[in-house]
């Protein structure tokens, strides 16, 4: 059995007016908890610096780029970047990134020993791009937010493959499939999910129902294990769901956040349950028919 013992760190609200010093001290209390568990590995949320701007239609260019990041790890975030390789721990972390004069909803991997590994790009970018008239809550990501240019890569860790994904992207299954066939052992997925915002009444509880049937889906589909993080509960007087977990590649939820606040779970994961399911029903070589897929990425 090859045993990896990863956490996921959920971030409960930050308000505009928290700093990133102030956030950057939560991440580290909580990337402690991490280590003191254990954890080889934690996953953070997406945007996870700053509040889920994108409620919110801004047309000052100042108010967006206080949201951005210019580089990685900058001054306010490299204390987080310092106390990681201090315990020897790996970390997701997601953030708004501006790199040469475009605007991504990012997230990247950073290595035990404190070099980044990776990075991807936010690809299925929800909601809409102008701001819709008299709604009571927008979700404005295709304003801010350019689609990804890095594709669903799959890293070689000297603990496990392991790819990333963000928010939205959870809900396609091509999302996860393009990873499955790369061989992704582990799949980090930060998240900010509004469970206010609607385009119709949908019953609120079906929020947590969709995010962790999607997860599941993902995580057998593709006999991975998948680590999601929350930036939970109510930023600006907007609720977001919580619901971070750790999911098997037999599609079951082993650990789950109980709050919708700072909070860390973990869960000693066996890679080799992936095996079996590659070795079997998921033996993309043995039983997937490619020649009939083609719709798929023709429409
Ligand atoms: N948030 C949401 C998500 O996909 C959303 C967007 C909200 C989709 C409500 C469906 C319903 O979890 C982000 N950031 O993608």
């Amino acid at each position: 059995a090859r045993k990896l013992h990863l956490a996921v760190a959920q971030l409960g609200p930050v308000q505009r007016s928290d700093t990133r010093a102030q956030v950057v001290r939560r991440l580290i209390e909580l990337l402690e908890d991490a280590h003191s568990r254990g954890a080889a590995w934690v996953t953070f949320p997406e945007l996870a610096l700053t509040t889920f701007f994108p409620r919110w239609s801004l047309d000052d260019p100042a108010d967006v780029q206080a949201f951005f990041e210019t580089e990685m790890p900058g001054p306010l975030t490299r204390p987080l970047f310092d106390a990681a390789r201090e315990k020897g721990i790996g970390f997701y972390l997601g953030y708004a990134e501006l790199a040469d004069g475009t605007q991504y909803n990012t997230s990247i991997l950073v290595g035990r020993d404190g070099g980044i590994v990776g990075k991807y790009r936010k690809i299925h970018i929800p909601g809409d791009a102008q701001a819709r008239d008299g709604a009571a809550l927008q979700h404005l990501e295709k304003k801010y937010f350019a689609v990804g240019d890095l594709g669903f890569p799959v890293w070689q860790t000297p603990d496990a493959a392991i790819g990333m994904c963000i928010c939205n992207d959870r809900r396609w299954p091509e999302t996860f499939r393009v990873m499955g066939l790369q061989g992704v052992e582990v799949v980090m997925a930060g998240y900010n999910t509004p469970s206010g915002y609607v385009q119709w009444d949908e019953p609120i509880h079906l929020r947590m129902h969709h995010h962790l049937l999607s997860l599941q889906a993902g995580a057998y589909q593709n006999a991975c294990w998948v680590a999601a993080a929350a930036k939970a509960g109510v930023e600006e007087g907007n609720p977001m769901i919580g619901g971070s977990c750790i999911v098997a590649p037999t599609g079951e939820i082993m650990v789950r956040a109980f709050s919708e606040d700072d909070e860390v779970i973990n869960f000693v994961c066996d890679l080799s349950v992936s095996e079996h399911y590659r070795a079997n029903i998921f033996n993309f070589a043995a039983h997937r028919r490619p020649e009939h897929y083609g719709m798929i990425v023709e429409r």
